[in-house]
């Protein structure tokens, strides 16, 4: 082989390696996309309402993955840290009540932009402003009974899946339905 061919050859390897490597990139990306997390919880007015289930039903029929949940009643002091960003405004003692006054329901759920995707199911933080079709605009009425939190940020839905789950807490599985919610 002459010293022209043997640089050819070479640089074809080198395409040849580029191109694998940008395919297990892209790959693997799309992976950890599907691994997106997100903490919702239903508050004391959605479980005081018999809502647990049709929220539930909202997320499991677009796709998304349960990854944890559970009933508990939240102490104020974890409900004062869940809620810190707010602790200055006008309402936040309110709200502490409110979310203190019965037991809630904790999820994450798990999938492709579900902290974006999950905020669009919920609405609008005040109900009057959400549309039919999501979860504040089709069943509650006023800001300060609004049935449901959920994360706004990848990096808030970390924090919060911290503050109320245990890493133990958080179920590795594979849906029999996976290869037919993403391609
Ligand atoms: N009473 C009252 N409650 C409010 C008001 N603004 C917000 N809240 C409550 O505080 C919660 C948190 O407020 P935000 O974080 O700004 O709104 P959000 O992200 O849509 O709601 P969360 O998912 O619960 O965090 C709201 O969901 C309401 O329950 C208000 O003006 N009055
Ligand atoms: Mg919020």
């Amino acid at each position: 082989m002459t010293a022209a061919a043997n640089s050819v050859a070479t640089v074809e390897n080198f395409l040849m390696i580029g191109i694998i490597l940008a395919l297990f990139a892209s790959i693997s990306n799309v992976m950890a996309n599907n691994k997106e997390r997100t903490f919702i919880m239903i508050k004391p007015d959605g479980v005081q309402r018999g809502l647990v289930g049709k929220i539930i039903e909202r997320f499991e029929q677009k796709g998304f993955k349960l990854v944890a949940m559970k009933v508990m009643w939240a102490s104020k002091e974890l409900l004062e840290k869940h809620y810190a960003d707010l602790s200055s405004r006008p309402f936040f003692p309110g709200l502490v009540s409110y979310m203190n006054s019965g037991p809630v329901v904790p999820m994450v759920w798990e999938g492709l932009n579900v902290v974006k995707t999950g905020r669009r199911m919920l609405g609008e933080t005040n109900p009057a402003d959400s549309l039919p079709g999501t979860i504040r605009g089709d069943f509650c009425i006023q800001v300060g009974r609004n049935i449901i939190h959920g994360s706004d940020a990848v990096e808030s839905a970390d924090k919060e899946i911290g503050l109320w789950f245990d890493e133990k807490e958080l179920v590795a599985w594979k849906p029999a339905t996976n290869d037919w919610v993403y391609e």
